[in-house]
C-alpha cells in the first residue's frame, strides 16, 4: 500500500510517494516543481492556484503508476494563509511572508502589547512575518476584508480545503502564527481581542496525525482517481523535518537546512522563560504534543538570491558549481551575520554582502567563489553560536548534530559546520520534511506506535552521513573573529 506526501518549501515542492515493507520506508519522487513567488505591483504573493495545480499534478503522477493510495498529507511553510469569504472562496492571493508588508510592524504592534506579554502567551520568537504581525499589517492596509472573511486558514489548511472542502487549523502551524497559546492549548482570546481580529475566523486546532476528510467528488472525478484519505500531519515543513531525525538518543540537536536553517532541540514542554525571550528562542508546535525549541537562522536564502542573481544575468551557475567555487576561493575572507535584516527581503544580495563588510571594516568579496564561501562559512559559525544557545537554554549538551534537508546536498557545508562547532555532523535524510510528513500518516495508520518508532525506522531506510570535525584551531579563530564582526557575545 503507498501513501503520497506534498512538501511545499519556499523554494520548491515534491510529491513523495511512499511504501513501508519490512519495516524498510522506500520513496520515489514523483513530482518536483519550483515554488516561485509573483510579484504584483509592489506586493509579493505565492502562487497558490499554481501550487494546488501541481498538487494535482502529483495525484495524476499516482494515477498514471497504477497506484492506489492509502491515504495523503501536505506540509509546507509556515506563517503565510488565505482568508476564505462566507461563500467559501478565497478572499485574496496569499501573501509572500518576504513581502514588504511587515516592516515596522513589529515596534507598532509593540505599543499595544508588549513583546514580553506575546511571548508570555505563545512561547514563539519573534520574527518580522509572523503571522501575528502580517494579519495586523493586512488588517491595517484592508480592514473590508475582515468584515468578509469567515475563516483563516494556514497554507496547507488551505490546500487541504480545496481538496476536501473540510476547515481545520492544524497545530503544528498554528502556533507559528503567534497567536495559539500552548499553556491553554487553543487560539489566545486575548492577543485577538486586541488585534481586533475576529475569533470567529479561528477555528478547531487538530493535532498531526488527524484525519482531515477525503477528496471532494469533484477533484476526484477531475483527476479520474478515487476517494483518497486526506491526513493532517505537522503541517509546518520543519515539524515534519525534525519528525523525520534519525536520532537515536532522545536528546539531540537538529538543523533543518533548506531556504531556512532552523536549528535546536525537542522538548516536552514548551520554554517560555525569560532567558528564551532573550535570546528569541521559539517553541514550535511539533508531532506528538512535542515542542521545537529552536532558532531561525537565514540560511540557505542568500545563496538561491544570489543564485537568482546571477541567473538573471545570464551566468547560470548550478548549486554544485558553486560549491564548487567555494572550495576553490581562499578560506576565512570576510563574515557576514546571516540574520542581518539586510538579508531578509528578495533582491540582489550582492551589494547588501558589500554594504555589511564594509560597515564592518572589512574587504568585500568580489569573485563568485569568494562570495559563497563568505555566505556558507558565515552560516556554519553562526550554526556554533546557536547550538551553544541551544545548549545553554535546554540544559542539554550535545554530541554532535543531525541535519536533515535539501542543504545536506551541500558536502562542503557541512563539513564546514562540523568543523565550526568541533562534533560529527550526522546527514541525512535530504528529503526530511517529506520523510516525516509520510511517517506521521504511517502513525495515524497504526504502522507505527510512535514517532520513536517511526525514527529508527528512518534511520535504517536512509543513509547517514557522518562528518567529522577537522582543522579546529583554524575555525576556532575565525569563530572569534565572526563574533566580533557580528558584535554577538556568548
Ligand atoms: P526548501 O524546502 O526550503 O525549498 P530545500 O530543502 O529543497 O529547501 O533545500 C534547498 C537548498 O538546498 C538550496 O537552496 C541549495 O542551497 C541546496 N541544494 C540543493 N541541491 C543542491 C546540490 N545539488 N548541491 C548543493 N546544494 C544543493
Ligand atoms: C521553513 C519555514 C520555517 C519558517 C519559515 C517561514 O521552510 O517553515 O520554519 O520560520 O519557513
Amino acid at each position: 500500500m503507498s501513501i503520497l506526501a506534498f512538501d511545499l518549501g519556499a523554494s520548491s515542492g515534491r510529491a513523495l510517494l511512499g511504501r513501508l515493507s519490512d519495516r524498510k520506508i522506500e520513496v520515489e519522487e514523483l513530482h518536483r516543481f519550483p515554488n516561485d513567488p509573483v510579484k504584483v505591483g509592489n506586493r509579493l504573493h505565492w502562487d497558490i492556484l499554481r501550487l494546488y495545480h501541481e498538487i494535482k499534478q502529483g495525484l495524476l503522477q499516482a494515477k498514471h503508476k497504477g497506484v492506489k493510495l492509502q491515504s495523503m498529507a501536505i506540509d509546507s511553510w509556515a506563517v503565510d494563509y488565505g482568508l476564505i469569504g462566507r461563500n467559501g472562496e478565497l478572499l485574496s492571493n496569499p501573501y509572500h511572508y518576504r513581502d514588504q508588508h511587515t516592516d515596522g510592524m513589529m515596534e507598532k504592534v509593540f505599543r499595544t502589547i508588549p513583546r514580553a506579554d506575546i511571548f508570555g502567551r505563545t512561547g514563539i520568537q519573534f520574527l518580522q512575518f509572523n503571522t501575528i504581525f502580517q494579519l495586523a499589517a493586512h488588517r491595517q492596509s484592508n480592514p473590508a476584508i475582515f468584515r468578509e472573511a469567515d475563516r483563516f486558514l494556514m497554507i496547507p489548511d488551505l490546500l487541504r480545503y480545496f481538496l476536501t472542502g473540510e476547515m481545520m487549523n492544524e497545530f503544528s502551524n498554528a502556533t507559528t502564527t503567534q497567536l495559539y497559546n500552548p499553556r491553554t492549548g487553543g487560539w489566545d482570546a486575548e492577543l485577538l481581542a486586541r488585534l481586533e481580529l475576529p475569533s470567529s475566523l479561528f477555528g478547531r486546532v487538530v493535532y498531526s496525525g488527524t484525519y482531515a476528510g477525503e477528496l471532494l467528488p469533484s477533484v476526484s472525478d477531475e483527476l479520474g482517481i478515487g476517494a483518497v484519505p486526506v491526513i493532517a500531519v505537522a503541517e509546518h515543513d520543519t515539524g515534519s523535518a525534525v519528525a523525520a531525525v534519525p536520532a537515536l538518543d532522545r536528546s539531540f540537536a537538529y538543523l533543518s537546512c533548506g531556504t531556512w536553517s532552523l536549528m535546536g532541540t525537542e522538548v516536552d514542554e514548551p520554554v517560555m522563560s525569560e532567558l528564551a525571550l532573550q535570546l528569541n528562542f521559539t517553541n514550535e508546535g511539533g508531532v506528538g504534543h512535542s515542542y521545537r525549541l529552536l532558532k531561525n537562522i537565514m540560511g540557505l536564502w542568500i545563496l538561491q538570491e544570489m543564485k537568482r542573481e546571477w541567473d538573471r544575468a545570464g551566468i547560470s551557475y548550478s548549486f554544485p558549481e558553486l560549491v564548487k567555487l567555494a572550495q576553490q576561493a581562499p578560506a576565512f575572507g570576510a563574515f557576514i551575520d546571516p540574520d542581518d535584516p539586510l538579508f531578509l527581503h528578495p533582491g540582489d544580495m550582492r551589494p547588501r554582502i558589500r554594504q555589511y563588510c564594509i560597515q564592518t571594516g572589512q574587504q568585500p568579496p568580489e569573485q563568485p567563489g569568494e562570495i559563497v564561501r563568505c555566505i556558507l562559512e558565515s552560516l556554519a559559525l553562526k550554526y556554533r553560536y546557536v547550538l551553544l544557545l541551544t545548549e545553554r537554554l535546554s540544559g542539554k549538551q550535545f554530541n554532535g548534530l543531525h541535519m536533515v534537508g535539501g542543504g545536506i546536498q551541500n558536502e562542503l557545508l557541512c563539513q564546514w559546520t562540523a568543523n565550526a562547532i568541533g562534533k560529527p555532523v550526522w546527514a541525512g535524510p535530504a528529503e526530511g520534511s517529506a520523510i516525516g510528513n509520510l511517517a506521521v500518516q504511517w502513525i495515524s495508520q497504526g504502522m507505527f506506535s510512535d514517532i520513536w518508532e517511526a525514527r529508527k525506522v528512518i534511520r535504517e531506510s536512509f543513509p547517514v552521513t557522518i562528518y567529522e570535525p577537522a582543522q579546529l584551531q583554524a575555525w576556532e579563530e575565525a569563530y572569534g573573529r565572526f563574533l566580533s564582526i557580528a558584535g554577538l557575545s556568548e
